[in-house]
């Protein structure tokens, strides 16, 4: 499979002919990388049209932390959080995604102008969430999910994690479209750090082309996570705190628009933005030396 069908294009979505760059503003008081800074519907919006003025093709709004050990905000409390701010930005013309578990808020934020439904746990935390989402038309993202962070370690154990990533999120991509959300609507992702160590979360990026087999356009959220925390601290030093992972972070989104990622989901966006046109630049040229007019192409 080319990594053209990774990158490929999501119905109902503009067209990048670069990896996308989706910028994150959480709107909640504990995220583990930037809680508390846009908690506050004035600041998150303003924050979201500074990362589009930044380099994001899409904003993910979210009003709930997934850090481990998070206990889940009530639907009335994510709902405050996050409509007024997928409201606001997508009356800027923003594309926005909304990042959520729970069918009543992805439906009231694609009435209030989101493009799209970033679902961490792939449709499987609420039951209603693919058929609400099937009946929108929106595309839908499909995250790897083995459940709530408290649920055991269990969970994150694995032979062979590249091949039972895939095969779960096979077996999720399936559901969805059983219930009815259109093939050119779903995208995948492998849901790194969650229930997975570094060295999981590292496979996974070896081996994205793995991932593209499944005929879906990918998305990479590696930003500032715990395994990046890892690699800079190497063997045995203390990991640097979350905001000052993003060089290492801007590292992953090269590499991920490299292997054919549709996008990568990111808190800082400039490097990202950066990385994402260089790999571009580097495509464009191996297809201009591959042509088989030029003269390298050729040879
Ligand atoms: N990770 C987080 C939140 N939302 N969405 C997708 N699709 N994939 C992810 O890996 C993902 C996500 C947790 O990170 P944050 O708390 O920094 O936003």
């Amino acid at each position: 499979m080319s990594k053209q069908s990774g990158r490929g294009r999501v119905a109902g979505l503009p067209e990048w002919d670069r990896c996308a760059v989706m910028g994150v503003v959480n709107v909640t008081p504990d995220s583990f990388s930037d809680g508390g800074r846009w908690f506050d519907t004035t600041a998150a919006v303003k924050h979201g049209l500074a990362l589009v003025s930044e380099g994001a093709d899409l904003v993910d709004v979210g009003g709930e932390s997934t850090r481990p050990g998070a206990t889940r905000v009530d639907e009335a409390e994510e709902l405050k959080r996050v409509i007024p701010v997928v409201r606001g930005l997508a009356s800027e013309g923003v594309s926005v995604s909304v990042d959520t578990m729970r069918a009543s808020v992805a439906e009231k934020a694609l009435a209030a102008g989101a493009a799209l439904v970033n679902d961490v746990s792939g449709g499987l935390a609420d039951p209603a969430m693919i058929s609400v989402v099937a009946q929108s038309g929106a595309p839908f993202v499909v995250m790897h999910w083995r459940g709530f962070l408290d649920g055991g370690a269990i969970k994150g154990v694995y032979d062979d994690v590249v091949t039972e990533v895939v095969e779960e999120l096979h077996a999720r991509v399936e559901a969805v479209l059983a219930g009815g959300i259109a093939p050119d609507r779903v995208v995948v992702d492998p849901g790194l750090g969650f229930s997975k160590d570094a060295e999981h979360d590292l496979a996974l990026l070896a081996h994205l082309d793995r991932l593209l087999v499944l005929g879906h356009p990918l998305l990479v959220a590696a930003s500032r996570k715990r395994f990046l925390g890892r690699v800079l601290a190497g063997p045995q030093g203390a990991p640097p705190p979350a905001r000052e992972r993003d060089a290492a972070t801007a590292a992953v989104s090269a590499l991920a628009a490299h292997a054919g990622a549709w996008a990568v989901r990111v808190h800082e966006v400039r490097a990202t933005a950066d990385a994402v046109r260089v790999a571009r630049a580097v495509e464009g040229a191996r297809a201009e030396r591959n042509a088989p007019d030029s003269p390298e192409g050729a040879r």
